[in-house]
């Protein structure tokens, strides 16, 4: 069994229900179970400013899966939710589900790149991960703590549950 970090992140078609939904489909996934799952975070839209703010959480899923059949667990919640997969990079999407991390996996190949390449320069990355595993350290030694602590918060906020 491994502990795998999921980044989520939608900005279209209700978000926050994007996101709920989301993490009940993973909850679904075979092998796997859900440990813990951040808050919801609404953060600013990193890349192309003409699209709406974004809802972003991480959860914590214990799995057997490969990283790869995880990826395909993924990808398949995504097409359901109705993604499609653009040309334009950083644009609008209802659903985004990235692996950020897997075990202490280093993964380099045409589909994965884990740790998730941009995961230490995004706060609405960091801030969600530390929440749920402010002790994590990443394969290459660095703490997860310190990295969400010395990163510019884009005016992230951390949702309250109502
Ligand atoms: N892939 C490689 N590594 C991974 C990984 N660790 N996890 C491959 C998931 N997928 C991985 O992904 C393209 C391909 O990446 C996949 O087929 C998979 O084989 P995609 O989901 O189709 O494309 P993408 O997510 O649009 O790619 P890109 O450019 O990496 O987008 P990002 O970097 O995820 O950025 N602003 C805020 N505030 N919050 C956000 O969540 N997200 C984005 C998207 C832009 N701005 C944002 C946010
Ligand atoms: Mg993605």
């Amino acid at each position: 069994m491994v502990i795998a970090y999921i980044g989520l992140g939608s900005n279209l078609s209700e978000p926050i229900k994007q996101v709920e939904s989301a993490i009940l489909a993973i909850g679904k996934t075979p092998h796997s179970q859900i440990i813990q799952v951040s808050s919801l975070y609404l953060s600013k839209p990193m890349g192309p400013q003409d699209q709406g703010d974004y809802i972003n959480a991480v959860l914590a899923l214990e799995t057997s899966l490969s990283a790869i059949k995880l990826l395909d667990a993924l990808q398949a919640i995504e097409n359901k939710a109705g993604r499609i997969r653009k040309e334009n990079r950083w644009g609008a999407r209802i659903l985004d589900l990235d692996i950020i991390l897997f075990g202490n996996d280093i993964i380099n190949t045409d589909r994965l790149t884990v740790p998730h390449y941009g995961m230490c320069e995004r706060e609405f990355v960091l801030l969600p991960l530390a929440e749920i595993a402010s002790k994590l350290n990443l394969p290459n030694g660095d703490s997860v703590n310190f990295l969400s602590q010395n990163i510019a918060n884009n005016g992230i906020t951390r949702l309250i549950p109502s």
